[in-house]
């Protein structure tokens, strides 16, 4: 079954049915393999851009979590003076570094917001056909409800990212560059400090410049990481069920928080122009993290669903 005509101007319609979910060749958060089924529903072609994020603030005059200095009681101990608005940036490093410490490449800068990704004096104004990035989750779900959408579950956005190749690694084939050619904004080199640029692009790329993938959807893996409404958890290894669940979502918040944290945990799909192989192969239709919902960065954005 289509859906008819879209209901909003660029979404793509993703045919329900049944799925393989995840992977067992690659981090283990993302095994066991099992199958799943989800409904037909339209589908963002590209994540939102920040030209419509700014059209939703401006009409709304929402503030996101960026723009909002945190609250002490969720940072116990912490310095009173870096509970300032703010937001991570990415800041590549001079050399090779301890890549178990993200401190190495994330810094936080007050005054990083959507508008100014990178801090003060930064700006989007060349940028507005990118991923609006620098939106904590509270941030996208507001965007969605505007916009008349919802944001994606993980089952959702896999069987939306692989396109209608079963059991791919990438969200065009097994192959990662096609007759040499780059189907993704990711990071080529060593992480954080040596980006050889071979797909064009140091962060962000306009939304649309590689190709898209079979349910016509662009930008699915690299560029940004998108939100999920799912909270997140580890897969079940040990259920046997008789049939696929449909519509899989995970709703236990509690469940998601990370020992020392206070804030849920959901899960983010599709990696980014951060992503490079010896670091981080997350570029993939069944890769997943998690990251607190307060959290915003300038490697993580959005795109939105229509269910019929
Ligand atoms: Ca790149």
């Amino acid at each position: 079954m289509s859906g008819g005509s879209p209901p909003q101007p660029g979404m793509a319609w993703v045919p329900g049915g049944e799925f393989r979910m995840g992977s067992d060749r690659f981090y283990p958060e993302e095994g066991p393999v099992r199958r799943v089924a989800v409904d037909g529903l339209w589908v963002d072609e590209a994540p939102v851009t920040v030209a419509e994020f700014a059209r939703f603030a401006e009409a709304t005059g929402h503030l996101t979590e960026a723009e909002i200095a945190p609250d002490p009681a969720d940072y116990p101990g912490a310095d009173p003076d870096l509970l300032v608005p703010g937001s991570l940036v990415f800041r590549p490093s001079q050399g090779p570094v301890d890549l178990r410490d993200a401190r190495n490449w994330w810094a936080w800068v007050p005054g990083a917001t959507w508008r100014s990704p990178e801090g003060p004096g930064s700006s989007v104004e060349d940028r507005q056909d990118h991923p609006v990035t620098q939106v904590a989750y509270r941030d996208a779900a507001a965007y969605a409800a505007w916009a008349g959408k919802d944001l994606p579950t993980e089952a959702e956005w896999e069987r939306a990212a692989r396109g209608g190749l079963e059991g791919a690694v990438f969200a065009w084939g097994d192959e990662f560059a096609p007759g040499g050619r780059p189907m993704a904004n990711t990071w080529q080199g060593e992480f954080p400090w040596q980006n050889l640029l071979e797909d064009g692009f140091a962060g962000t790329s306009p939304v649309g410049s590689f190709p898209r993938n079979g349910y016509g959807l662009h930008d699915v893996t690299g560029n940004v990481w998108e939100w999920t409404s799912d909270f997140f958890a580890l897969p079940a290894r040990s259920e046997r069920p008789c049939c696929a669940p449909s519509n899989p979502r995970v709703t236990d918040a509690a469940a998601s928080v990370a020992p020392g944290e206070v804030h849920p945990r959901r899960v983010i799909k599709g990696g980014s122009h951060l992503c490079a192989p010896s670091y981080c192969l997350r570029y993939r239709p069944s890769a997943r993290q998690s990251e607190t919902v307060e959290t915003s960065t300038t490697h993580i954005g959005f795109r939105c669903v229509v269910r019929p």
